[in-house]
């Protein structure tokens, strides 16, 4: 490219072209181009600009790190202070709210709200002159708080130059920094692994990623921000509302949260707050409450403050994903594999909306990192689905008792010893199953739903069965009679005959179902279902080299190996048989891939379906060939739509993917399992 002008011309483009790629990308929730296009178009911008400094301007896209140096953390005072929010921690507080507010305005008629999540991260102060971002600041104490401009810049959905041309030449825009729960999951993993401090939520990592000194840290840090109000505007108008507000700074190029809505009155509040709370678990980002604030400007300035708090807002929380407790003994328990996990029993504690008693401590590293005693007082944290953890150590209140946590030698089940192996971080009893914790566990895993599903034999009964000696491999259980299962208390006749009937009923499972029964370590469900369909028959799972297996959809060296040491112990070869001759006939699959109808489809289902469950309609689409994720993206090629169907449902027509509902899925699966 010769001439100086033509480069500038390109660099523009590169500019403009980039700059709607990310805000596609972050702020739309709907990416426009491959990864790999968006990472060309920024090479062949950083390269002209590396040959061009001149053409260099701190809002390109190539300058969000580094461009202003170090965060100086300089006092930054609020030209308007920066409010807290009253708190409702009921309805009834919600609904005292609204009754003052409608006193307030003289009004009986229900008063326009809008409803926001509350997002789990620092409030945050965004300046911009003639478009471009001169400042921002962290809250404070609401009156002043710190200069963090270099490091907000990193954020890629911060926007450096706002989009469009009808922004004011002066604006103030506020909003919360977070850090979605995948990024903070990561991180979290790549501190771990590096020995190194972790975070006790996404909160924490949230402003220990804002407070670093060196903008290069806070770039690798995957954080986000949402938009939720604009404070000082000169020369320029705005809406007469919130909710035209929240928009126009969309069109500015700020994320704004999706799930925001508007309601009428309390009764309509409260309805925001139970579909939300519904839906925390689900959702990308943590969140603590909802936000609901009087729509109308006019209205919010007859309400006007009281101290630091605007009278026409308030957020109503929701239950807390983090309580502190104490750590009253430790358990080690024997799983399917031998593996010996310690597990921590708590003082019951009242977290993320259900009592929590028991917390897994994973293994003797994870106790050591965290330094726990039993004794100690813990934070346990509780979000969403995951499973109670204990994520700090309040050191400040140990106990001079408190009590070291040693790893037994001896397994607490069966007695034989603990071994370690070098290099894993997991302990393991060695007694096999000979240890009828083992046993339990592996019988347990092949009758569960996902694997033999057995109806009606539930863990207490295995564990009974396990106890009395009448089953000791997967095998006996299609041994068991009618007379047998009789003489346990409170097994009846016909509980009995029905028992005896689930297990025959199980005889002929299909191929990946029986693979995943079979319980080899790390063979979960999708691999089990990439053999089967791979390899067609047990025998020749069973008959391939090491290399072959790899070639196998999700299975790496250590899978592979873990297969081939199940086929080769010479006990797992007598129990296949003994199921075997025990009338157990798993079915063999057809392995001709190309010729499944769905091959290389990918489907995604959400919302509720009424005429099956999700994993009956995900098993359908896979025995056509199809894969099942769990989002939709550009690849996806169908979304089944079941009732109350919501954000995936609006990305899938965004992205103009095929939509069907669950009646137009039924009608497809009939009309391809006839073809
Ligand atoms: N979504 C949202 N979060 N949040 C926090 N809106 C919102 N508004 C706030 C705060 C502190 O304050 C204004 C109502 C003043």
């Amino acid at each position: 490219m010769a001439n100086t002008s033509t480069v500038a011309h390109r660099i523009e483009q590169l500019r403009a072209e980039i700059n709607d790629y990310n805000y596609r990308y972050y702020v739309l929730d709907e990416p426009a181009v491959p990864d790999a296009e968006y990472d060309r178009l920024f090479r062949e911008l950083q390269a002209l600009e590396t040959q061009y400094p001149d053409l260099i301007t701190p809002e390109s896209p190539t300058q969000r790190v580094g461009a202003t140096g170090e965060t100086t953390f300089d006092e930054v005072v609020h030209r308007l202070p920066m409010l807290s929010l009253d708190n409702a921690f009921t309805d009834e507080e919600l609904k005292d709210f609204d009754r003052r507010v409608r006193e307030r305005l003289g009004t009986d008629e229900p008063v326009e709200y809008v409803c926001e999540p509350k997002l789990d991260g620092l409030a945050v102060s965004l300046h911009y002159e003639n478009g471009r971002l001169i400042q921002a600041a962290t809250r404070g104490d609401g009156y002043a708080g710190e200069d963090i401009t270099a490091n907000i810049r990193t954020i890629p959905s911060v926007p450096l130059m706002l989009r469009g041309q009808g922004y004011p030449n002066l604006v103030e825009v506020r909003g919360e920094v977070y850090m979605p729960r995948a990024g903070f999951e990561a991180l979290n993993r790549r501190l771990a692994n590096k020995g190194d401090k972790t975070f006790v939520n996404p909160r924490n990592a949230a402003a220990g990623s804002l407070r670093q000194k060196n903008p290069k840290v806070t770039a690798r840090r995957p954080l986000e921000l949402c938009g939720y109000s604009v404070a000082v505007v000169d020369e320029g108008l705005l809406p007469d509302n919130h909710w035209d507000c929240l928009n126009l700074i969309k069109d500015w190029g700020f994320r704004i949260n999706p799930e925001m809505r508007k309601a009428s009155g309390a009764e309509e509040c409260l309805d925001a707050y139970r579909s939300l709370l519904d839906k925390r678990a689900t959702l990308p980002y943590e969140i603590d409450g909802i936000v609901f604030k009087v729509n109308d400007f006019s209205q919010q300035r007859t309400l006007g403050f009281i101290s630091r708090a605007p009278r026409w807002a308030i957020a109503q929380k929701f239950p807390a994903q983090e309580e502190l407790t104490t750590i009253e003994d430790v358990e080690f328990q024997v799983g399917r594999t031998g593996a010996v996990t310690p597990v921590a029993r708590l003082r019951p504690v009242f977290v993320g909306g259900v009592t929590v008693s028991n917390a897994t401590l994973h293994n003797m590293d994870e106790i050591a990192r965290l330094d726990v005693r039993i004794g100690d007082t813990v934070f346990v944290r509780r979000a969403g689905d995951v499973i109670p953890q204990v994520v700090k150590v309040v050191l400040d209140k140990r106990p001079e008792n408190a009590r070291l946590i040693e790893r037994p030698l001896h397994c607490p089940v069966c007695g034989s010893d603990i071994v370690q192996i070098e290099g894993e971080v997991v302990a393991r009893c060695s007694g096999g199953l000979y240890c009828a914790a083992q046993r339990k566990e592996a019988i347990k895993h092949f009758a569960s739903r996902k694997a033999m599903d057995i109806e009606g034999l539930g863990d207490k009964w295995i564990d009974i069965l396990v106890e009395k000696g009448m089953v000791k491999t997967v095998a006996d259980l299609y041994h068991l009679t009618v007379v047998d299962l009789q003489s346990l208390e409170r097994m009846g006749e016909k509980s009995a005959r029905n028992l005896v009937e689930a297990i025959a009923a199980s005889r002929r499972p299909q191929l990946w179902r029986f693979v995943y029964a079979l319980g080899i370590r790390e063979v979960g469900e999708a691999t089990a279902k990439s053999l089967a369909r791979h390899y067609g028959t047990l025998e020749r799972i069973a008959a391939a080299s090491d290399d072959d297996l790899q070639t196998v959809q999700d299975v790496g060296p250590i899978v592979a190996g873990h297969i081939q040491s199940f086929f080769n112990q010479s006990h797992n070869k007598e129990t296949i048989d003994a199921l075997r001759s025990a009338g157990v006939e798993w079915q063999s699959e057809s392995v001709d891939l190309a010729a499944q109808p769905l091959a290389g489809e990918t489907w995604v289902l959400t919302g509720t379906l009424s005429e099956m469950t999700r994993d009956e309609a995900k098993e359908k689409l896979e025995s056509l060939g199809a894969k099942v994720a769990g989002s939709v993206s550009a690849k996806t090629t169908s979304l089944v739509a079941g009732a109350a169907a919501g954000s995936k449902l609006t990305k899938a027509e965004s992205l103009g993917v095929k939509v069907l509902s669950e009646q137009e899925f039924i009608t497809f699966l009939e009309t391809r399992q006839q073809s």
